[in-house]
C-alpha cells in the first residue's frame, strides 16, 4: 500500500509520495512535476491531465477546469457564475449523477441488412442538484454533475501514482482550500470514493505547506518555550490563502486563517486578456471575446508573458493569424502590467490583516513569512507583502511542491503502513457552526439554538450535546455567520440529524440524551453518535491525591488500607443504550456512489480499450509503410533475394516473387481499409481484434520475406569477406 499526497490545484496538480528515503514530488506519463486539472471528451474516449490540455484549443466545448471549484455547488452560486468565465465547457446545473447501461439497438449494417447492436446509453439518477457539464461523450450529450468530473481526473491521478510506485494505490490526502464549506469537502470525499480512492485527510493548503515545513525543522522550541509563529501565505491560480501557524517541537498549531477566494494568478491572466482586448479592436478592429479559440490563444499567451514578467522588465505577445488572418505583435512591461492589477494588488494585504487580528497578533509577532504558490513569484505581490510585515520574506519551501508534500507527510502519519517520526496537526475551524432545534414545551425556558464550534474552535473537536427529550427530534446545523461570510451563494444549513428511539424513562419523564457532535479531521461536521442515559447513585472510590481530594475524608495516612478503597455514593449518569441518528448531509448516498463507482469503472475500461486500439493502428499502419517501402526499394530487384539460398533447405526461389506480388496486394488492400475514403464514417470502426488479425496477416508473409532478405545479405557479406582473405 502506497503513500501519496495530492496538491489539487485549480490549474495544476502535483502529486508527492513518500518512501522510505523521504518524500519525493513524481512525474507524470511526459515527465512533467505537475499534471494540468482538465478532463476531456471525446467521440470515443475522455482525456484527462496531460491528454486533456493537448486537446483543449480543438475542443473548448468539451474540456472542463475548475473541477475543485465547481464541486458540492450549484449552477445558481454567484461563485459559480463567476466561474464561467473561466471553464470552457458550458455549466448546467445537474439534477443528479450521469451513468450509462448498455442497451440492444437496431441497425442497419454493411451490407444493408438490419442487424442489432450493444450500445451505450446514458441515463441520470437524481440525488441532489449540482453544477455539472453538459459534453457531448462518445456521440452522446452527457451531463456530468461537478463530482463526477473530479472523480474523472482523480482516477487519473491515482493511474499516475500506481504507474510510478507500482504499488496499488488507495490512501491519500488531498489539499483544499481552507475556506471550503462542509458541502464542498464532502463532495471532494465523495469523488475520491468514485475514483476509489480513501481520504486519509481533507488538508487546507497552508496548514500542508505549515507541516512540511515543521516535519522538517530540527530547531523547533521546546513544550516550554515560546512558540515560533511563522505565515504561510499561498498564491496560485485562483486563490490566496494565510494561515498563521506556532511551531513547538512535534507539534504544529494553526491560529488563525483569512483568505481572499478569487485573487490568483487567473485574475491577473484576466486583467492582461482585457488589455489586448482593447488594444486588438482599436488596432485591427476585432475583438477576440466573440472567438473562443482566439481568447484562448490569447489567454494561453498571456499567462506566457506574464510569467516572464517575472523575471524581466518586459515581455510579448505574438500571435500568427489569431482571428480574421490577423497576426498580433504586443508588448508590455512590468509598469504597465502593475497598473493593469492594480485593484488586486490593492488588495493584497487584506487577507494579512485579517489573520493576525483573527489570532490576536502583531506584524511583530510573526518570525517568518514563506510564501508558496505559482503567483507568489509576482514580484509586485512579493514587494506588498514585505512591506506590509517590514522584513525579508522566506522562500524556504519549494513554491510549487511544498503543499503535496505536506500532504504526502500527512499520508504518512496518518498511514498504518509507514513509519514516521509524529508531527501533530492541529487546524481550526473557519465557520461558526451552531445546532438548531424545536422547544419542547415541557421544558420551560430552553434555548433552541446553540453555537457549538465556534470560528478558530480547534479542529478535530468533539462536543457532547444533553437533550432532554421524550420522543425523537431533529437538529438541525447551520453555519452561525453572515451568509456574506460563505463562499457565494452557500446555504446555511449544514445538515439534519435526527434522532432516533428516544422515550420517556422507567424512572423519569424524560430521556437524557447524549449526542457527540464533531468536526472531524477533514473539517466536516457530523453527530456522530448518540446514547442515553440515566442518573444513579453509584459507589466512586475516593482518590487520595489531587486537588478532588475530599476535606472529610481526610484522616492520617495509616488508617489508609490498601486492598479496600475508601469509597462513597455519588449520583452519576450511566450510558444505559445507544441512539440512532439518521443524517442528512450534502453526502451521496452510499448506493449511488456504488453506481457511479462502477460507471467509472467501465468508462475507465473503454478508455484503455480505446488507447491499445489506437496504439494498434498506429502499429498496423508503421507496419504497413514500412513493408510497402521495402518492397519499393530494397527488395525491388530479385538479386535482394539471392536463389542459391532456397537451394537448400528453403522452398522453390520462384515463391520469393510470388510472394512478394501476394505481401503488395495484401498490403494495398490494408492500407485502403484503414485508411477508407471519406474516413470512417463509411464504415464501422474496426475493433481492436481486426487491426490485431491484419497485422498478424502481413506479418505471416512480411516476416517470411525479411528473414529471406537478411539470409542473403549475410551470404553476400561472408562472400565478400571470403575474397577479401583471399
Ligand atoms: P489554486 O491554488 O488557486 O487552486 P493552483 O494550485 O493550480 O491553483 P499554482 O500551481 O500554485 O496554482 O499556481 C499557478 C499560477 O501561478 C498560474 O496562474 C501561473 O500562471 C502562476 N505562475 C507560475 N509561475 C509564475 C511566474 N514565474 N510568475 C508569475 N506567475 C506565475
Ligand atoms: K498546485
Ligand atoms: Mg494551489
Amino acid at each position: 500500500m502506497s503513500v501519496v499526497g495530492v496538491d489539487l490545484g485549480t490549474l495544476n496538480t502535483v502529486i508527492a509520495v513518500a518512501r522510505n528515503r523521504g518524500v519525493d514530488v513524481i512525474t507524470n506519463e511526459v515527465s512533467n512535476r505537475a499534471t494540468p486539472s482538465l478532463v476531456g471528451f471525446g467521440p470515443e474516449a475522455r482525456y484527462t491531465g496531460e491528454g486533456a490540455k493537448n486537446q483543449e484549443i480543438s475542443n473548448l466545448k468539451n474540456t472542463v477546469s475548475s473541477l475543485k471549484r465547481l464541486v458540492g455547488r450549484s449552477l445558481s452560486d454567484p461563485d459559480v457564475q463567476i466561474e464561467q468565465n473561466f471553464v470552457s465547457a458550458r455549466l448546467v446545473q445537474c439534477n443528479g449523477l450521469a451513468l450509462a447501461k448498455d442497451v440492444e439497438e437496431e441497425y442497419t449494417n454493411e451490407k444493408g441488412e438490419k442487424a442489432i447492436r450493444i450500445v451505450r446509453e446514458p441515463f441520470e439518477i437524481p440525488y441532489k442538484t449540482e453544477v455539472g457539464t453538459e459534453v457531448t461523450y462518445r456521440g452522446k450529450k452527457t451531463p456530468f454533475a461537478a463530482t463526477q468530473l473530479l472523480a474523472m481526473f482523480l482516477s487519473k491521478i491515482k493511474e499516475t501514482a500506481h504507474l510510478e510506485l507500482k504499488l496499488p494505490v488507495s490512501d491519500i490526502v488531498v489539499s483544499v482550500p481552507p475556506w471550503f464549506t462542509d458541502g464542498q469537502r464532502r463532495s471532494m470525499l465523495d469523488a475520491a470514493e468514485v475514483a476509489g480512492l480513501k481520504i486519509l485527510r481533507l488538508m487546507n493548503d497552508t496548514t500542508a505547506a505549515a507541516l512540511g515545513y515543521g516535519i522538517t525543522k530540527l530547531d523547533l522550541p521546546a513544550a516550554d518555550e515560546k512558540p515560533r509563529r511563522v505565515a504561510f501565505i499561498d498564491i496560485g491560480h485562483s486563490n490566496y490563502s494565510a494561515s498563521i501557524v506556532e511551531f513547538k517541537k512535534g507539534e504544529l498549531a494553526v491560529k488563525a486563517t483569512a483568505y481572499d477566494r478569487h485573487f490568483g494568478g487567473r485574475e491577473f491572466n484576466m486583467a492582461l486578456v482585457r488589455h489586448f482586448q482593447k488594444e486588438f479592436l482599436a488596432k485591427h478592429k476585432i475583438d477576440i471575446f466573440t472567438n473562443p479559440k482566439a481568447l484562448s490563444r490569447v489567454e494561453a499567451g498571456a499567462e506566457k508573458l506574464k510569467k516572464i514578467l517575472s523575471a524581466n522588465q518586459q515581455a510579448p505577445l505574438n500571435i500568427e493569424s489569431l482571428m480574421n488572418d490577423v497576426d498580433v505583435h504586443e508588448m508590455v512591461n512590468r509598469e504597465q502590467f502593475e497598473k493593469l492589477i492594480a485593484p488586486l494588488l490593492n488588495r493584497v494585504t487584506v487577507p494579512l490583516e485579517q489573520a493576525l487580528a483573527d489570532a490576536k497578533l502583531t506584524k511583530d509577532d510573526i518570525e517568518f513569512i514563506e510564501l508558496v504558490g505559482g503567483s507568489s513569484r509576482v514580484p509586485a505581490i512579493k514587494a506588498e507583502i514585505q512591506a506590509f510585515f517590514g522584513k525579508p520574506l522566506s522562500f524556504t519551501l519549494n513554491q510549487d511542491e511544498a503543499i503535496a508534500r505536506g500532504s504526502a507527510f500527512s499520508c504518512a502519519i496518518l498511514s498504518p503502513v509507514f513509519k514516521v517520526r509524529d508531527f501533530s496537526v492541529q487546524d481550526i475551524v473557519n465557520y461558526p457552526i451552531k445546532f438548531s432545534w424545536e422547544k419542547d414545551d415541557d421544558i420551560p425556558d430552553e434555548d433552541t439554538s446553540l453555537t457549538v464550534f465556534n470560528k478558530g474552535n480547534v479542529l478535530p473537536s468533539t462536543k457532547i450535546l444533553t437533550f432532554y427529550r421524550k420522543q425523537d427530534f431533529t437538529l438541525t446545523a447551520e453555519y452561525a455567520c453572515d451568509s456574506k461570510d460563505l463562499p457565494g451563494g452557500t446555504s446555511k444549513t449544514i445538515g439534519k440529524f435526527s434522532v432516533k428511539g428516544v422515550k420517556a424513562g422507567p424512572k423519569s419523564e424524560f430521556m437524557i440524551c447524549k449526542l457527540k457532535a464533531r468536526v472531524n479531521i477533514h473539517g466536516i461536521l457530523n453527530v456522530e453518535s448518540g446514547y442515553y442515559v440515566e442518573d444513579e447513585e453509584v459507589e466512586e472510590e475516593i482518590k487520595e491525591d489531587g486537588e478532588k481530594k475530599d476535606p472529610d475524608a481526610m484522616e492520617t495516612d495509616d488508617k489508609k488500607d490498601e486492598s479496600k478503597p475508601r469509597t462513597r455514593k455519588v449520583k452519576k449518569q450511566v450510558r444505559k443504550g445507544d441512539l440512532e441518528i439518521v443524517a442528512e448531509t450534502e453526502s451521496i448516498d452510499a448506493k449511488t456512489r456504488t453506481s457511479a463507482t462502477v460507471y467509472e469503472k467501465l468508462m475507465i475500461s473503454d478508455d484503455v480499450l480505446v488507447a491499445r486500439t489506437e496504439d494498434e493502428m498506429n502499429k498496423l499502419e508503421g507496419r504497413i509503410y514500412e513493408l510497402l517501402s521495402k518492397l519499393d526499394e530494397e527488395w525491388a530487384h530479385d538479386e535482394a533475394f539471392d536463389p542459391r539460398l532456397f537451394n537448400r533447405d528453403n522452398p522453390d526461389p520462384k515463391l520469393v516473387v510470388a510472394e512478394k506480388e501476394k505481401l503488395g496486394k495484401i498490403l494495398e488492400d490494408r492500407k485502403n481499409w484503414l485508411f477508407a475514403e471519406g474516413g470512417y464514417e463509411n464504415r464501422p470502426e474496426p475493433t481492436l481484434a481486426q487491426y490485431q488479425s491484419s497485422l498478424i496477416d502481413i506479418n505471416n508473409i512480411g516476416r517470411i520475406l525479411e528473414r529471406r532478405y537478411r539470409e542473403t545479405a549475410e551470404e553476400k557479406s561472408n562472400a565478400a569477406k571470403g575474397v577479401q582473405k583471399a
